[in-house]
């Protein structure tokens, strides 16, 4: 079982699309175990993009990573990273296909919507740069036999 870490960029909350973007992970059958509005103040921003440090883009997004709230939260499930991974899309949104959150809700690829963990390690890292343990709840499925 993997968990993976994913944020509503900021701009989501402000065009009312968090609930339509969460949806399709719940009907794709992933288990929300976290989730929070939240800030992301300009040193965390820069930990959690820390990969693409010096890059052309990088003050750019880490800016606009703090610009405004932001959706986090953890899914978990078997495979939940790269299921997550094709959910959203490519990151440039020239090449996010329709039918997936960066194809249907993204003009720009820096403001592509949509962050998710591409790794195992980079799911650890994030989920512990965004939440404290007790921030996970842990729940039982009762309708896994059906998904
Ligand atoms: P992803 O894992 O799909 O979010 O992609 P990256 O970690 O490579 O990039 C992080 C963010 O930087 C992207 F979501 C958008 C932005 N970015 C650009 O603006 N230009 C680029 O050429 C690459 C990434």
């Amino acid at each position: 079982m993997e968990r993976t870490f994913i944020m509503l960029k900021p701009g989501v909350l402000h065009r009312r699309i968090v609930g339509e973007i969460i949806s399709r992970f719940e009907k794709k059958g992933l288990k929300i175990v976290a989730l929070k509005v939240m800030r992301i103040d300009p040193a965390t921003a820069e930990a959690h993009y820390a990969e693409h440090r010096g890059k052309a883009f990088y003050r750019d997004l880490t800016s606009y990573i703090s610009s405004g709230p932001v959706a986090a939260f953890v899914l978990e499930g078997e495979e939940v990273i790269n299921t997550v991974r094709r959910l959203i899309g490519k990151t440039d949104v020239k090449d996010a296909v329709p039918g997936s959150i960066r194809g249907d809700f993204a003009y720009t690829t820096m403001f592509n919507v949509v962050h998710a963990s591409d790794s195992l390690a980079n799911a650890e890292r994030e989920i512990g740069i965004f939440f404290r343990s007790d921030e996970i709840c842990e729940w039982e499925d009762g309708n896994a036999d059906w998904l």
